[in-house]
């Protein structure tokens, strides 16, 4: 082991999912490197070093000098590269990377690439369960939970259906996908990012090198700068043009479509409302971008019930449906909840929307328009509660708990509404995570 003892080429930062990741790729391959992470005790230190006594780990503030002697950095999406030891290890000359980088650089198998503001892991998903149903051997991981490298633990497999941050595109450098996309763009992490401009210029590194693109025709922001000879696929929630995806109408009856071919009936489709449908369009188009088989896609479509926490149906009691959009974590996400749940309520009936929690630096005025034309009420929880009751115009309640916010639900909520927990905001003001508030909510309204 002595190959692991001083060697400080490669320092990894972070230990937490991506972090330990990379160090289970560097031990499996016996490449020299050490370890640090800026919290003084990161989550696994006493398992890591008392697995590997002759591994370096340093833990607390970050060390620029010890940094800027490394040959590179494997920086975790959780740690802005703008901190000022990796900046100054940068300014050293010291590559700047993610593991996004060291898998590409040992594939040799195609990847479709997919980031945005929201839906990248229902579309991910998506196109995963599309190649498999075609038999495809296709690994399906990122930002969606597992780790890229861990998918190369074993074998390296035929297709790999990549969800990929704004965090992880930074530090991306060799990605060449087989297809990528950027799904939507709208604010979120601004308390990361300096400017709209700057989250926008690390979610399109995704299409550097790309040989096919996947553009949303509803979202200027998502139509890349791209060289010539790059082929592009397009799609919109509109009527299909010529080698455009989108819905075509026939005799009263929504399709997807794909020019003047009608694909399979949007009422086949299981997911809840209609940014769904927008979904199932974006998984089409990235699908044939990638060319696999129409029939294997039609059927993953028709069988895929949606993601838990993300416009799941719950229950419906006393006539009042429940939906739990516990993964609705910017403003953007909870106006497409909004905006697409609207539309299929019954003349008369409403919205309640519980929200609120930590808004991450967002603005909320957003959320006024499609509460104004769905809204019954709102329920506000967390940290950001005041910021959102100031934006939106409508009879709000004010809960501290989860418990307290159903409750109030309740009370507001009329026979054929629906009440939506999409809060627009992160969760670690009161919950763990996204899961634990979703699985929160489900409690309360089982308890009902
Ligand atoms: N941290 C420190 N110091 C360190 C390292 C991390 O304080 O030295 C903190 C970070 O600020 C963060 C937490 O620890 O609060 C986790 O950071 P991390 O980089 O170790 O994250 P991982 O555990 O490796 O998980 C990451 C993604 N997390 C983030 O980008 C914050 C996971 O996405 C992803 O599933 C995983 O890699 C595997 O690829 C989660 C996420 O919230 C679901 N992503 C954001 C989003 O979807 O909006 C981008
Ligand atoms: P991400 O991985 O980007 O967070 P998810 O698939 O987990 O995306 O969905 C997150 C949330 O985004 C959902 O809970 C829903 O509120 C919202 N959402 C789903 N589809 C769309 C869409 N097409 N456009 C905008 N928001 C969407």
């Amino acid at each position: 082991m002595g190959l692991i003892t001083s060697d400080k080429k490669r320092i990894v930062i972070g230990l937490g999912i991506t972090g330990m990741s990379v160090v289970r790729c560097f031990l499996r391959e016996g490449l020299p490197f050490a370890v640090a992470d800026t919290r003084d005790v990161p989550p696994g230190l006493e398992q890591l070093k008392s697995d590997h006594p002759e591994l370096e780990v340093r833990t607390g503030p970050l060390d620029a000098d010890w940094l800027s002697n490394a040959s590179e950095l494997i920086v975790s999406p959780g740690i802005a590269i703008a901190e000022p030891a990796i900046q100054a290890a940068a300014d050293a000359g010291v590559a700047i990377r993610g593991d996004i980088d060291l898998f590409c650089e040992r594939i040799s198998a195609p990847v479709i690439a997919i980031t945005g503001s929201n839906a990248k892991s229902t579309v991910t998903t998506l196109v995963g369960e599309m190649a498999k149903a075609a038999g495809i051997d296709v690994g399906v991981g990122g930002n969606l939970g597992t780790p890229v490298l861990d998918m190369l633990a074993e074998r390296e497999q035929a297709l790999y259906v990549l969800e990929l941050s704004s965090f992880q595109l930074e530090t991306t450098h060799l990605l060449r996908a087989e297809v990528a996309t950027v799904l939507n763009i709208s604010p979120d992490h601004l308390d990361r990012y300096d400017s709209m401009q700057d989250y926008y210029r690390a979610k399109h590194r995704i299409f550097r090198g790309c040989r096919k693109a996947v553009v949303n025709r509803d979202d200027s922001l998502t139509l890349p700068l791209l060289p010539k000879g790059v082929e592009q696929l397009a799609y919109h929630a509109g009527r299909p043009d010529l080698k455009l995806f989108g819905i075509a109408q026939e005799q009263g009856e929504d399709y997807l479509a794909v020019g003047l071919d009608r694909l399979m009936p949007v009422a086949e489709l299981p997911g809840l409302g209609q940014h769904n449908t927008v979904n199932a369009l974006s998984a089409l188009a990235l699908g044939f971008a990638a060319g696999l088989p129409q029939e294997a896609m039609l059927q993953a479509l028709r069988e895929f019930r949606g993601l838990p926490h993300r416009c799941e149906f719950i229950v419906e009691k006393d006539g009042v449906s429940w939906v739990n959009d516990s993964k609705g974590t910017n403003v953007g996400a909870t106006v497409a909840a909004l905006t697409g749940l609207g539309p299929t309520l019954a003349e008369g009936a409403g919205i309640v929307l519980i929200a609120g929690g930590v808004g991450k630096g967002a603005e909320f005025s957003e959320l006024n328009s499609p509460m104004q034309r769905f809204g019954r009420g709102l329920v506000l929880i967390g940290e950001d509660a005041p910021k959102i009751a100031a934006a939106v115009d409508i009879e709000t309640r004010h809960a501290d708990s989860m418990a307290d916010a159903v409750a109030q639900a309740a009370e507001l909520a009329a026979p054929g509404d629906i009440v939506l927990l999409s809060p627009a905001c992160a969760s670690f003001d009161m919950f763990k995570n996204f899961n634990v508030r979703g699985e929160a909510f489900v409690q309360e309204v089982e308890a009902l």
